[in-house]
C-alpha cells in the first residue's frame, strides 16, 4: 500500500480522501490555495503544501505545482478527486512519467472516453445500445441533414469534445438544423478547440440513470449498481439517488439487468480500470448510453450508504495493484439513500451566495451522513464551485428515507449566506418526485417556491 497520497483537490472531497486514506495507515499531504488556507480540509491532512493564488488555474489546475508538491513531500501516490484536473490524461501520465500512482484509471481509458462520438461508436461495436445518432463527426451541414433524415427528427447536435451538456443543441427541422449545426461547431471550437459535431436522436425528457464501475488492473470487473440523477438545474445535479425509483423493489428487473450488462460491456470496451461510471438515458423504456465519466463522482455516497461499499478504499487499494476481491453475487443494494447537494446559492433566483458562514450547524440523526467541506466560521467564497457540502441520508425504503431527508434538511442551521434547502424541502414536497417519476426537466415545473 502506498505511504503517502497527496489529494490533489479542496473541499468535502478532500477532507473524505482524508479520512479514508488515514483510515488505511497512509499519511496525507493536502494542496490549497490562497483562498481556501483556513478551511479544514488543510489543517486535518497530515501535512500541507500551498499551490497558490485563489484562481483554479493558478492553484488546483496548475498541473507543474501539484507535481512539485507531490515529488517534495515524497508522495507515492495522487488521488485527484472529482474536477479539476481528475479527468485530465496529461497529468495522469506526468504522474506516472514522474513515479507516482494516479489514483484513477489508464491514461489510455480516459483518452478513449474522451472524444464522445468515437466512445460511442467504441461502445455501440462492443453491443452496447447507444441513442441513434451518426457514426462520427460530420463534415458539413449537408452530412448533418441528411443523416438526420434517417434517424428522425427532433435531433440533438453534440460536440465531440464536449460532455457534460457543454455545446448542446436541439433541432425540430432542416431549417433549425442547418443553424444549429453552425452554431454548435462554432461553439465546440471556441470551448474545445476542435470542431467536431455529430448527431443523435434528441429525447426530450429523459432519465438520467448512471451505473457505478468498479475494476482491477487484473482483469476483474464489477458494477455496483445505479444512482438516478435526473434532479439537476443546467447541468448541475441537484439530487440524486439510489435505487433509481425505476428499480425499486424490483421493478422492471429485466431493463436493469439490461443496464448493469451494457455498463460492464462499456467499461470493458474503455479497457478501465479503476473507478468510473456510465451514464445513460432512460427514454420510452429504452437506455442508451451517453458517455462514461473517468472519476469518482460527487454523488458516489448513495452507492456506499445502499452497498456498504467504501468506493475510495477500494479506488486506493486498486491503484495500488491489489486485486478487487468483492464479487459481483456480494454487491447487493441494501434500502434507498438521497444526497441533497447543499450549494450556497439563492434558492429561488439561484444567484451565487458566497460570504461567512455565521453560524453552520448541520444536522444528526439516523441515516445522516454530511460530507461538508466547511466548518463554523469559515468564509465561502465565490472563486470555486458553490457546492459547500453533501447531506446524503440512507433509509429502508426511499420513503423512510425521504421522512428522515425533510427532517434533517430543516434542522441545518446555517446564517450568513443563502444556500438551497428551502429548494431541497420543495423537491421533498413535490408529489410527482414522492411518486418517483423523475426526468431532466422536473425542475422547470416542479417545487416552484
Ligand atoms: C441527450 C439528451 C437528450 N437526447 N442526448 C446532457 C449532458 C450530456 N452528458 C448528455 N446530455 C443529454 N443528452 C439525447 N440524444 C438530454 C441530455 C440532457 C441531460 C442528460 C443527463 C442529465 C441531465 C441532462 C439535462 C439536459 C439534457
Amino acid at each position: 500500500m502506498f505511504k503517502k497520497l497527496l489529494i490533489a483537490n479542496r473541499g468535502e472531497i478532500s477532507r473524505r480522501i482524508n479520512t479514508v486514506a488515514k483510515g488505511m495507515g497512509i499519511s496525507t499531504v493536502a494542496v490549497y490555495s490562497d483562498a481556501d488556507a483556513e478551511l479544514p480540509f488543510v489543517r486535518e491532512a497530515d501535512q500541507a503544501v500551498r499551490l497558490g493564488p485563489a484562481p483554479a488555474k493558478d492553484s488546483y489546475l496548475n498541473i507543474p505545482a501539484i507535481l512539485e508538491a507531490a515529488k517534495s513531500t515524497g508522495a507515492d501516490a495522487v488521488h485527484p478527486g472529482y474536477g479539476f484536473v481528475s479527468e485530465n490524461a496529461e497529468f495522469a501520465s506526468a504522474c506516472k512519467a514522474a513515479g507516482i500512482t494516479f489514483v484513477g484509471p489508464p491514461p489510455e481509458a480516459m483518452l478513449r472516453m474522451k472524444d464522445k462520438s468515437q466512445a460511442r461508436k467504441l461502445v455501440s461495436a462492443a453491443g452496447v445500445p447507444v441513442v441513434p445518432g451518426t457514426e462520427d463527426v460530420l463534415p458539413d451541414a449537408n452530412a448533418a441533414l441528411a443523416a438526420a433524415e434517417s434517424i428522425g427528427y427532433p435531433v440533438l447536435c453534440k460536440a465531440a469534445g464536449g460532455g457534460g451538456g457543454i455545446g448542446m443543441a436541439a433541432a425540430n427541422n432542416p431549417a433549425e438544423l442547418e443553424k444549429v449545426f453552425r452554431q454548435c461547431t462554432d461553439r465546440a471550437k471556441a470551448a474545445f478547440g476542435r470542431e467536431g459535431v455529430y448527431i443523435e436522436r434528441y429525447f426530450p425528457a429523459p432519465r438520467h440513470i448512471e451505473v457505478q464501475i468498479l475494476g482491477d488492473h487484473h482483469g476483474h470487473l464489477i458494477h455496483c449498481l445505479e444512482r438516478e440523477c435526473s434532479i439537476q438545474r443546467r447541468h448541475q445535479k441537484v439530487v440524486e439517488e439510489a435505487p433509481s425509483p425505476l428499480f425499486a423493489d424490483g421493478r422492471n428487473a429485466e431493463l436493469s439487468q439490461k443496464l448493469f450488462t451494457a455498463a460492464i460491456a462499456a467499461a470493458r470496451a474503455f479497457g478501465y480500470a479503476n473507478a468510473g461510471t456510465v451514464e445513460f438515458l432512460y427514454s420510452d423504456g429504452g437506455i442508451y448510453f451517453i458517455e462514461m465519466n473517468a472519476r469518482l463522482q460527487v454523488e458516489h455516497p448513495v452507492t456506499e450508504l445502499t452497498t456498504g461499499l467504501d468506493l475510495i478504499g477500494w479506488q486506493l487499494r486498486i491503484a495500488a495493484g491489489e486485486k478487487l476481491t468483492v464479487k459481483q453475487e456480494d454487491v447487493k443494494r441494501r434500502g434507498a439513500a438521497l444526497e441533497f447537494r447543499i450549494y450556497a446559492e439563492d434558492p429561488v433566483k439561484f444567484f451565487p451566495s458566497p460570504g461567512p458562514l455565521k453560524v453552520y450547524q448541520p444536522p444528526t440523526g439516523e441515516g445522516v451522513r454530511l460530507d461538508s467541506g466547511y466548518a463554523e466560521g469559515n468564509t465561502v467564497t465565490p472563486n470555486y464551485d458553490p457546492m459547500i457540502a453533501k447531506l446524503i441520508v440512507s433509509g429502508a425504503t426511499r420513503a423512510e428515507a425521504i421522512e428522515r431527508s425533510i427532517q434533517a434538511l430543516k434542522g441545518f442551521r446555517i446564517e450568513g449566506i443563502k444556500t438551497n434547502i428551502p429548494l431541497h424541502l420543495r423537491i421533498l414536497q413535490d408529489p410527482v418526485f414522492r411518486a418517483g417519476d423523475l426526468n431532466t426537466r422536473f425542475l422547470e415545473h416542479h417545487a416552484k417556491p
